[in-house]
């Protein structure tokens, strides 16, 4: 790695669900970086993008939405993200363009209390009307002393550069953390849960996706040049259980295949994938069970 000094510095990603900090984050890096799904509170975990450019490197911590929690798993999850806001260098607030609700509000009282550098960012611009923008940008800069407000569209990459631009202006200087062609510090294998969490959520409604864990337990090389993979799918009752399976089976191998495909991928390797699926009654509650699947090792991890 080249030992260049410019600029480097970790920007939290912070906004209410399904604004689209994972699609900025994933844009901004050109990898996935985080699962999206059209569904809000899709994030659980916080993953670092990281891109090293000519003039330094950032570091984007993409966050879980802030909501109010409703059992434990929220618990962490609104930990996760209140710790990552107040670590950054710097954070973006990522808002839709419409005129703040509740949720928007409660963390930009977070933002003052913590008296944060902040960067206002309104995506999915190309959603609506550039007249319906100036207002909405006028409003969200009465409410909080933002250093930039930039519009922008994770979808089109609208702003996108402009962002990336001018958020190295705000990094302190110092040296990379991070080799150049290294883009998240997540291992391979809860990538490969994620995407198969993703494909859940996709394919399945109501409070089925929220519902699900995946853990990868097994991860092996064999000697025909395959990865045998080999994933729990955990769900909270037995009616959930026959939905993800589907008739004859037919959910389940729609989400193996599709998860598989992307695994591949991912590590540039044929992949066997086996996927079992476990009732843990309400495991959302229960925090043995949230450890045993890691949620308090990745919600702490900075
Ligand atoms: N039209 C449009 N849709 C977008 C844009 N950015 C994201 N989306 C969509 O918005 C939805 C949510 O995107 P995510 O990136 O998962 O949002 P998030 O803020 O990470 O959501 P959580 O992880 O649940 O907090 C997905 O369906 C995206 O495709 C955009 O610029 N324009
Ligand atoms: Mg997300």
């Amino acid at each position: 790695m080249e030992e260049s000094v410019g600029r480097c510095g970790f920007i939290s990603v912070v906004g209410k669900p399904n604004v689209g900090k994972s699609s900025i984050v994933n844009r901004i890096i050109g990898q996935k970086v985080s699962i999206v799904t059209p569904k809000p509170q899709t994030t659980r975990y916080r993953a670092l993008g990281i891109k090293t450019t000519q003039s330094g490197q950032i570091i984007f911590v993409d966050t879980p939405g802030f909501h109010e929690p409703k059992n434990m798993l929220g618990e962490l999850i609104l930990k996760t993200s209140r710790e990552v806001l107040k670590e950054g260098d710097l954070v973006y607030f990522v808002a839709e363009p419409g005129m703040p609700g509740p949720d928007d509000l409660s963390i930009l009282k977070l933002l003052h209390r913590e008296g944060k550098t902040a960067i206002a960012v309104i995506n999915k611009v190309d959603t609506v009307k550039k007249e319906l923008l100036l207002p909405v940008i006028e409003d969200y800069g009465s409410r909080y002393p933002f250093v930039l407000i930039i519009p922008v569209s994770a979808s089109t990459g609208d702003g996108i550069d402009e962002l990336v631009r001018k958020t190295m202006e705000y990094l302190p200087e110092g040296p990379k953390y991070y080799p150049d062609d290294v883009y998240t510090d997540q291992a391979a294998r809860d990538m490969a849960s994620e995407l198969i969490r993703e494909k859940l959520m996709l394919y399945t409604r109501e409070e089925v996706p929220h519902s699900v864990a995946v853990d990868v337990y097994e991860w092996k090389g064999s000697n025909k040049g395959i990865i045998s993979i080999a994933a729990n799918i955990y769900v909270e009752k037995d009616s959930q259980k026959g939905i993800i399976i589907g008739r004859n089976g037919t959910m389940l191998k729609k989400v193996g295949t599709k998860a598989r495909r992307e695994i591949e991928l991912l590590i540039g390797e044929k992949v066997f994938l086996s996927i079992f699926v476990k009732v843990r009654k309400d495991w959302r509650k229960d925090l043995n069970v949230l450890k045993d699947l890691g949620f308090s090792r990745k919600a702490i991890k900075w």
